[in-house]
């Protein structure tokens, strides 16, 4: 049966790429013969996609809760908290490099001139949406007033613009969610998953402190981890088709590629060409570097979850196939999956930040405007917490890139020029998302491994120490 095992993955890689391609070809094809904004037809094809994303979704809170606090109870609270350390460690320093990337990108490349404003040009007015709110909404996210409410519902502080103008003295308090609004992004209102990943590693650390009393809770939520991973196990199964009418869906409702890509060409292949950078040089090397061993092969085994990302413009969704891949592929320590894969999927984005850094410079270029080594250094810093804000669901890089926007001055309505590509270029970043996060648990059980058993956490003592 290992056999028929090693051939039943191969066969939905192989499905799975098959897909892909299907439905590139279906939706180019249907262009000629459907209208693009023939939204109801597009809506019935994509519905098996939206099947698909709604039963990857659907298991992402049962995954993430059982998994973290299943990792965190059975590894100590020592082992945890140097495994947190190297983590964050880890995420910070790739997302940055991918942000530098991205900037020496973007200012060699110099993608936007001014003459491209003209022919972008859209009506809309400035408005600002201030960093320091959207770091303190960061933060309050980590904390969910109500847990449950938590799991459906991404409560934020409305974030306030308070420019008063000084002819009329009239105060203008534009909220974040409004001018979201005004340019037709939605904010992610889905499950808070920052604010359960803390409440969930914080309750795993303390069920491992209780020791014998913590047991009954061990034991339910490891359960419940088995069992979610067997429902997984069947729901990937329909990937291929759901990709295949999402993609197609896609490619038949944007308008005119011919004209997109004339005018943002460029722009795009810079986005493209920096993550191509990051994720077939940078990310591979440190693999390389930390443990030796061969970023192929590393990279080969995780081809179901990179397709996947690449399909559904999801990390979050795709997390299911992140963690079988890791786990069942590349033999990569279930403890170090349970903790590094949901904390990764939900922080550590390195797609997101380079196409940040890249849109944000890309939009001065247009408007003319030169940055100074400050300006460059604030939109790197900015990108990172954007991108660790963003929430693992389609676009929400382009809604987190009005923050850092803001924090250089540009005007926020500048979005709308790269909204009519983003979805092209999510799906690549997405797909660099889940590559950096699975190469940072590939290298963190490099090191990690031998503390932690490799069976869930059974043979583990129960960890009494203070
Ligand atoms: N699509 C996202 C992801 O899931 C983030 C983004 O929009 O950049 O990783």
């Amino acid at each position: 049966s290992l056999g028929r095992q090693i051939l039943m993955d191969n066969l939905l890689i192989i499905l799975i790429i098959i897909a892909v391609f299907i439905g590139v070809g279906m939706g180019l094809g249907l262009r000629g013969v459907w209208a693009y904004d023939d939204y109801k037809k597009i809506w019935y094809l994509e519905f098996p996609g939206r099947i698909l994303l709604n039963m990857l979704k659907m298991l992402i809170l049962p995954l993430i809760v059982s998994s973290l606090i299943t990792g965190m109870a059975s590894i100590g609270s020592q082992a945890t908290g140097k495994l947190g350390g190297a983590a964050v460690l880890y995420y910070m320093t790739t997302t940055l490099f991918a942000v530098i990337i991205g900037i020496v990108m973007v200012l060699t490349i110099h993608p936007g001139s001014e003459d491209d404003k003209a022919k972008l040009r859209q009506e809309g007015k400035s408005t600002d949406a201030k960093p320091l709110d959207s770091l303190l909404d960061l933060i309050s996210q980590c904390f969910p007033e109500n847990l449950v409410t938590a799991c459906f519902e991404r409560r934020t502080t409305e974030i306030t613009k308070e420019k008063s103008d000084p002819r009329t003295n009239e105060t203008d308090n534009t909220t974040y969610t409004e001018i979201l609004d005004k340019y037709g992004l939605k904010r992610d209102r889905g499950t808070n998953v920052l604010g359960i990943v803390v409440f969930s590693i914080a309750l795993g650390v303390v069920i491992n402190h209780l020791g014998e009393e913590g047991l009954p809770l061990k034991n339910f939520f490891k359960s419940l981890n088995a069992a979610t991973m067997i429902l997984i196990n069947v729901v990937i199964w329909f990937t291929p088709i759901g990709i295949m009418f999402l993609i197609a869906g896609k490619f038949i409702s944007t308008d005119d590629i011919g004209q997109v890509l004339s005018d943002l060409g460029k722009y795009m292949g810079t986005v493209l060409g920096g993550l191509f950078i990051h994720g077939f040089i940078v990310l591979p090397l440190i693999y390389f570097v930390m443990t030796r061993k061969n970023p192929g092969r590393f990279a080969l085994n995780m081809a179901k979850a990179l397709f996947t990302a690449w399909g559904t413009a999801s990390s979050s969704a795709t997390l299911p196939l992140t963690m079988d891949c890791l786990v069942n592929k590349n033999n990569v320590n279930l403890n170090v999956v349970r903790f590094v894969a949901p904390v990764g999927a939900t922080i550590n984005m390195d797609g997101t930040a380079l196409y940040e850094a890249v849109a944000c410079i890309f939009i001065a270029q247009i408007n003319g405007m030169n940055l100074s080594v400050a300006d460059v250094i604030v939109v790197s810093l900015t990108a990172t917490a954007a991108a660790i804000g963003a929430a693992g669901v389609p676009q929400a890089g382009l809604v987190t890139l009005v923050i850092v926007l803001t924090a250089v001055g540009l005007p926020t309505e500048d979005v709308t020029f790269i909204l009519s590509i983003d979805w092209f270029l999510d799906r690549f970043r997405t797909a660099i998302n889940v590559w950096g996060d699975s190469v940072g648990a590939g290298i963190l059980n490099h090191f990690f491994r031998d503390t932690f058993n490799s069976d869930g956490g059974d043979s583990i003592e129960l960890n009494m120490e203070p």
